[in-house]
């Protein structure tokens, strides 16, 4: 283990009231080595030519994650390794990866899968998620991953709004979120269900096939004709993520094949990773982290993924990362809070010695969390930031950096970011045409990033204005608000808007709004994230009923398990019944007021409030 040594250097942050920097001895030379040549040296053409490309100038992420190392000197090592609660573990080398994705791509395309069609899993982590998805890419075709934990609105609204041609599910799934709605989604032409037997146990039907099947078949017919890659370029869309807004549908945000350059260098710089590293990432693929951080960059890097399909359990963490002897570790803030207050004591009954950096994404990561990880890890944990549409880290504390407890760190090299100035919507705001870049140490602002890393989305899925929206002056607006220090450390300050971060997932309000709008008791909803010491923040909504309708704990329990029904894992926690809610002049629903009265806060600016109570 490293020898700890706080840097005791108060004044080098530029904060008030920071914690000194912790600088730690790594257990072997960062692969970033000094961040600040690194940032002088680095350029994104370099990282290029740490992979390997197609002939003609193509680039295709599955070959660079998958088949360059199975068809190479990484043949043998372990790819995956699945685990799951009361099954056996099993793990595909990048060998068997290679050829079974292969088997894969040739189902999807047998099925009429074609160029830019979009596929789509609703799958706990299993072999089969791992292998839709890069042979969706192998085939060139645009993978989307569905959170499992959704329920059936959100799902099919995802479904729809991707023109989703093939979705890959279990028959739990299937049976309960897709089926009643299937009428509803014309594009979608197949659904391939993993767990429906093999042939002869059930009707494979036109839409309905069994897995096994579909890859019997398969095998033959590559047997037969053999597969190769397709040559996607650069710039052809890979993969199609959906996220949360704050008004309206879900945004998709776009990614292609060169945004592997970015997953690679990240994955190698950030997490620290080279081949044949034990790799843990605790996301689900339906959250943007588990797919750039656990499938794509982990894999480009040749290192084994550890994947478990079971839900959070403190006990069973603590020995995936003791049995599996586990290196690298990328989790969330929740999931540290959940293992802290379990106690340092439970920490120590396990050997965690194999570990050699920790590192969180997804929401604040508190200084408390970065200093347990010192007691139970013996290694501070790193935090890192990005977002759906950044599509991999920007900002991060690296190994080998002295790091600042509350910072998420500094940027990527090769990426630069600004903190700009904001206006009188809290938004960054162009006064006489051009943004405000603050550079006082103490300032906050709305977080922005130049365009030009290759991981930037390309698209918001059939939304060319709201895509262009995103973008004012020659930057990229994250909506978040921060402040950049003198020493170059980026320090999260909050949202500038009202979307909710609940257990490291966005949510978007009106998504929510919507779903308990469709309950006939309901008039009208406002829905807001309400801080909470576990996951972050926590779903509240607070509900009008109709004229007729009386509020009592009955209906409240009504809503809250008619809300799960039809959203989920997102749906709210907490429902309020209100005489009126909150309405700005032109008719919107005040969230800001809501969360301000429900924190017991200043209401602020009521100018533009309608009724004010
Ligand atoms: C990867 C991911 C993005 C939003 C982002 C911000 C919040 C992420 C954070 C963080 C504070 C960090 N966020 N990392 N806030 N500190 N280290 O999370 O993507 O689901 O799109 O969320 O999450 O608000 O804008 P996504």
């Amino acid at each position: 283990m490293g020898e700890v040594v706080l840097e005791r250097d108060e004044g080098a942050g530029g904060g008030e009231g920071q914690r000194p920097p912790i600088a730690l001895t790594p257990r072997r030379a960062p692969l970033i080595g000094d961040w600040a040549v690194r940032r002088r040296t680095f350029t994104w053409r370099q990282a290029r030519g740490w992979l390997e490309g197609l002939p003609g100038g193509a680039l295709n992420i599955a070959h660079e994650a998958v088949d360059r190392h199975g068809r190479g000197d990484l043949a043998d090592v372990v790819a995956v390794r699945f685990l799951a609660r009361n099954e056996p573990t099993t793990e595909l080398t990048y060998a068997e990866l290679a050829r079974q994705t292969d088997v894969t791509a040739v189902a999807l395309q047998d099925l009429g899968v074609r160029r830019g069609d979009r596929v789509c899993t609703l799958l706990p982590r299993s072999p089969e998620l791992y292998l839709t998805a890069l042979g969706t890419l192998k085939a060139g075709a645009v993978y989307c991953p569905l959170f499992p934990a959704f329920g059936m609105e959100p799902v099919r609204q995802r479904l729809e709004l991707g023109g989703v041609r093939v979705l890959v599910t279990d028959s739990e799934s299937y049976a309960n979120k897709v089926a009643p709605v299937r009428d509803r989604l014309p594009d979608l032409q197949t659904v391939v269900v993993v767990d429906a037997g093999g042939a002869g146990d059930e009707p494979s039907t036109a839409e309905v096939m069994a897995w096994e099947t579909v890859m019997q078949e398969a095998s033959e017919s590559l047997q037969r004709n053999g597969f190769e890659i397709v040559s996607t370029r650069p710039d052809e869309p890979a993969l199609l993520h959906f996220t949360s807004g704050t008004t309206g549908r879900p945004k998709g945000a776009v990614h292609v094949h060169e945004a592997v350059v970015a997953h690679h260098a990240t994955a190698r710089f950030s997490l620290d990773l080279s081949p044949g590293d034990l790799y843990w990432c605790t996301a689900d693929p339906g959250w943007v982290t588990g797919t750039s951080y656990g499938i794509i960059g982990p894999l480009t890097c040749g290192a084994t993924v550890i994947t478990d399909s079971a839900d959070f359990d403190a006990k069973r963490w603590y020995s995936i990362l003791q049995d599996e002897k586990v290196e690298v570790f990328y989790t969330a803030p929740t999931a540290l809070r959940m293992l802290m207050r379990r106690g340092v004591e439970m920490a120590h009954d396990y050997d965690l010695s194999s570990l050699r950096h920790v590192v969180s994404v997804g929401e604040p990561l508190n200084p408390e969390a970065v200093l347990w990880g010192l007691e139970a890890f013996g290694l501070p944990v790193h935090d890192t930031w990005w977002q759906t549409e950044t599509g991999a880290i920007i900002v991060s504390n690296y190994p080998g950096m002295p790091v600042r407890p509350g910072s998420m760190g500094r940027p990527m090299p090769g990426v630069e970011v600004g903190v700009l100035e904001r206006g009188a919507d809290g938004r960054a705001g162009v006064v006489d045409g051009h943004v405000h870049v603050l550079d006082d140490p103490h300032a906050v602002g709305e977080l922005a990033i130049r365009p030009g890393w290759p991981s930037m989305f390309r698209d918001y899925l059939g939304e060319p204005e709201r895509y262009a929206k995103a973008f004012v002056d020659g930057w990229y607006l994250t909506g978040d608000l921060a402040r950049l220090d003198g020493d170059g450390y980026l320090w999260f300050v909050g949202r500038a808007d009202d979307v909710i971060k609940s257990a490291g997932h966005l949510i978007g309000p009106f998504e929510v709004e919507s779903a308990l709008m469709e309950h006939p008791a309901v008039a009208e909803v406002g829905v807001i994230g309400k801080p909470d010491p576990l996951a972050g923040e926590i779903v509240k909504a607070f509900v009008t009923l109709k004229a007729d309708m009386v509020p009592s704990e009955s209906l409240r329990r009504e809503l809250i398990t008619f809300g799960r029904k039809r959203l989920g894992s997102v749906a709210p926690r907490e429902i309020a019944f209100e005489e009126h809610l909150p309405h700005t002049r032109s008719g919107k629903v005040m969230r800001r007021l809501l969360k301000a009265r429900e924190l017991g806060l200043p209401e602020g600016d009521l100018s533009t409030v309608e009724r004010p109570a």
